[in-house]
């Protein structure tokens, strides 16, 4: 029976290249001793273009989508329901009214049936075409979360085991005109349980997250979500459904599976190319010829190539080049110039079979991260180049946006993304304990020029290297750059988060003579597979194995450094929650500041949701329970005491906001000193330390409701920091700080004056927005507007009002009214805190 799809080999092209810059055939890498071919090509210049819009109809593929809802029960059949798909089957159960949201109060561990059961997709489906017509017909699933066998008609098609891969089965030969697919899976958790069991040799730590993430073991020997086990701001939700689209896939002769581009600026030439890269199954026994025309319009460029497509599976590489009279607009990130990209249009026109006709958007922009010498510095430079200009690299890191993904809309991905556009970022870290994120995630970054550091999703642990596991691995690697390789915002790939630092520090206390078994695996995984595969699928973009990491003298160290955290070389994280904040000679002066952050806690409207009254307490069970990093708690009020009166008021729920409040605060200072002092080291070096080219602060946005390192509240309310951001990242900062009784700009620690105010508040409403006119009698610090449940933000908050009027704008993101406004606003000031 026809299994996962693999690239198959095909016979080496008939004729010779016809220009430079083909990139040489290469190894499959999935199945042995397989070499992919390639077609021929043969330019042929300002050959006329076909104008038929889309797959043409006569003879394209046929596509019928079995999204939509499915049967779902659980392993006995005690449980039954109907889920959609996409979909989880908590989701399912949750919309279905049979159990509560999962992000209620203590729910998370009170629902963890649900992972430990086995679930069942199935449905039946009426083939929607005669099926005798087709040569090829595909059962395809863009992602399967995780492990499960897939039946049609009760014969195994294969099984799934890696969230991250698309799957596709071949079903001509047992699809009928009425079927029934069944999606069995496996529970997550015990899955990696036995796979941890059956790894005999030697451990592969750690085995189980600690006690206070209140989640599950092993989730390094799954290809899943590793967080979805539980994180140190997140549930254990390991979830299990069909994540992405699934439909049925028929063809004859030929079939386009990826389609890409990726653009060159030939320096020689002083012009910009465009590799255009097709991957085809062809079902033909014979290699079908034809012409592919590429058409830019708006930059007068069009080439028509002679192409010879192999039977098999195989891609076809065309470089185009851009018309040298034409004005390329580059693609820049936020803050640095616009976003252009240029439609254009390539048809494939081939001797047999039908008409392919795709539209895409070109961009042009190119990156390079510059490690070289540093004049007056030992170790090398980490920064990154963007269309030849040095960029400073300031945004934070992004999680996954809920534990249930089919949750994630493109609205809850807008307004985060332009949430972070709009705090004056030009960049993210797709966090490696996440997902590889959706189509749209990148399509709005390179919309809004939101340059992304992504990871490949490994964090935290050591991880097997046995040939099935590898196997898997490659196959996701090989479909990840695939499928995201066209997005000018994607400028880094990166191998892991902290696995380089895991081993360096022995962060699993492993016996030093032990050591070579885990290095020879972490070589084998990052370097000798994801490194080599990324190598081969895109030569225009970077690659580090780790983050942190010290790039190219970790290389030198056999791919994994003494100390990854050296300030001199690659990039660090850096976390201190003890030493006082605003004193900024405790933060490393680095490279590159990938990770640092503080806690704080989200607004009591956003809390509110999930808990109940007796919850509202800095110090009940459910704070206690939500806080999923050790002592979190605690070092906030630590952190707290260093500069503010800890709040003394005996109503309960007015200590409990107050605490909220000043969490965040705390937060916002915290951050906003460190920032400011990464990015004062941007043009100094200082004790041969400095020349910092990048701040990332730990963590954008929330999996659910709780305390944590993100700026931006689950829901995608702004705290504090985040309006701090807005300032902190402004393209002309002052910045202030004071050495050895030096004032170099000036302070902000006379923040906290003891003084009487009286605050006043008055809404208007202007066109779409609300304008709020605040009015003081004395100097208010760390000016706090909430307006409770209504969905907006502000133009700004948190700031020191030392004028006597002040006008904030209000954004909503849904209808409200003055009146709304009015009833739901609070004003905090430090003042207000007893
Ligand atoms: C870093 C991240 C995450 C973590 C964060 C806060 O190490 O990579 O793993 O959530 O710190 O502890």
């Amino acid at each position: 029976m026809a299994v996962r799809r693999r690239r198959r080999g095909a016979a080496a092209p008939p004729e010779p290249p016809a220009r430079s810059g083909r990139r040489p055939c290469r190894l499959s890498g999935r199945r042995a001793g397989a070499a992919m071919g390639r077609a021929a090509l043969l330019p042929l210049l300002l050959v006329a273009t076909a104008g038929r819009a889309g797959v043409s109809a006569a003879g394209g593929p046929e596509v019928h989508s079995l999204r939509g809802s499915w049967r779902l029960g659980n392993g006995n059949g005690s449980v039954v329901l109907r889920g959609e798909v996409p979909g989880c089957v908590h989701t399912a159960l949750h919309r279905r009214g049979l159990i509560q949201d999962p992000y209620y109060r203590f729910n998370d561990v009170m629902y963890r049936w649900i992972s430990l059961d086995n679930w069942t997709y199935s449905r039946t489906f009426k083939t929607p075409f005669d099926i005798r017509k087709w040569q090829k017909v595909n059962l395809v699933f863009e992602g399967v979360d995780t492990v499960a066998q897939i039946l049609i008609n009760n014969i195994t098609l294969g099984r799934t085991d890696n969230m991250f891969n698309r799957y596709s089965f071949d079903i001509t030969s047992v699809i009928k005109e009425v079927n029934f697919v069944e999606v069995r899976f496996l529970s997550a958790v015990s899955y990696a349980a036995e796979q941890s069991r059956c790894h005999k040799a030697y451990s592969i730590p750690p085995a189980c997250p600690p006690p206070v993430q209140k989640g599950e073991c092993h989730a390094n020997f799954i290809r899943k979500e590793q967080c979805s086990f539980s994180w140190d701001w997140g549930p254990s939700f390991p979830t299990q459904g069909i994540w992405k689209d699934v439909r049925i896939e028929a063809y004859n002769h030929y079939h386009l599976i990826y389609f890409s581009l990726t653009p060159f600026f030939v320096k020689s030439a002083q012009q910009w190319s465009l590799e255009i890269e097709s991957i085809f199954d062809v079902v033909s026994s014979k290699p079908i010829a034809g012409l592919v025309t590429v058409n830019i319009p708006k930059l007068q460029t069009q080439q028509t190539f002679s192409v010879k497509l192999q039977p098999g599976e195989g891609s076809i590489v065309l470089l185009v080049n851009i018309n040298k009279s034409s004005a390329v607009e580059a693609w820049w990130p936020n803050g640095h110039g616009k976003q252009t990209g240029y439609n254009m249009t390539t048809t494939f026109i081939m001797e047999a079979g039908y008409q392919i006709e795709k539209f895409s958007k070109a961009y042009f922009r190119t990156v390079e991260l510059v490690q070289e010498p540093i004049p007056g510095s030992p170790g090398l430079s980490f920064y990154f180049k963007i269309n030849g200009r040095p960029i400073f690299i300031k945004g934070s890191n992004w999680i996954p946006a809920d534990s249930f993904q089919d949750r994630v809309t493109y609205d809850t991905l807008w307004l985060l993304l332009k949430s972070a556009a709009d705090a004056n970022m030009n960049a993210l870290r797709v966090w490696g304990g996440g997902v590889y994120e959706q189509d749209e995630f990148y399509n709005i970054c390179d919309e809004i020029g939101i340059m992304i550091w992504q990871d490949f999703m490994f964090a935290c642990a050591l991880y097997p290297t046995d040939q099935n596991y590898l196997e898997s691995v490659r196959a996701e690697v090989s479909h990840q750059v695939r499928r995201l390789k066209s997005h000018p915002s994607i400028i880094l790939w990166s191998g892991n988060n902290e696995n380089e630092a895991a081993i360096a520090s022995n962060w699993f206390s492993i016996p030093y003579a032990d050591r070579e078994v885990y290095i020879k695996d972490y070589v084998l995984l990052y370097v000798k597979n994801i490194r080599e595969i990324v190598l081969t699928e895109d030569k225009s973009r970077p690659f580090i194995a780790s983050s942190p990491t010290n790039g190219l003298e970790s290389v030198k160290e056999g791919w994994l450094s003494q100390n990854p955290y050296d300030t001199h070389y690659g990039d660090t994280h850096f976390y201190d929650y003890s030493n006082d904040c605003w004193n900024w000679t405790v933060y490393p002066k680095t490279r590159f500041a990938s990770e640092y952050g503080f806690q704080s806690w989200p607004s009591f409207s956003t809390i509110e949701k999930v808990s109940s009254t007796e919850d509202w307490s800095y110090t009940s069970n459910f704070s206690l329970h939500r806080q999923h990093h050790e002592n979190g708690n605690d070092q906030m009020l630590q952190q707290i005491g260093h500069h503010f009166k800890l709040p003394q008021s005996t109503d309960p729920i007015k200590k409990f906001k107050d605490t909220i409040y000043l969490t965040q605060v705390m937060q916002a200072q915290c951050i906003k000193t460190e920032t400011e002092f990464y990015r004062f080291s941007q043009s100094e070096i200082i004790k041969g330390e400095g020349h910092t080219m990048g701040a990332l602060y730990w963590q954008l946005n929330d999996i659910w409701q709780a305390p944590s390192w993100a700026s931006l509240e689950y829901g995608g309310k702004w705290k504090l920091l985040h309006y701090f951001a807005q300032n902190f990242f402004a393209p002309l900062l002052p910045v202030a700080y004071e050495d050895k009784g030096v004032l170099y700009v000036y302070g902000v620690s006379d923040l906290h004056a003891d003084r009487k105010l009286t605050l006043r508040a008055s809404v208007s409403q202007r066109d779409d927005v609300y304008i709020f006119v605040l009015q003081t009698t004395a100097i208010a610090p760390f000016v706090s507007l909430d307006v409770g449940r209504i969905k907006g933000r502000f133009s700004d908050n948190g700031f020191l009002m030392t004028e006597k009027k002040k006008v904030v704008v209000f954004y909503p993101w849904e209808p409200t009214s003055v009146e709304e406004l009015e009833e739901s606003l609070t004003l905090t000031s430090l003042v207000d805190v007893v």
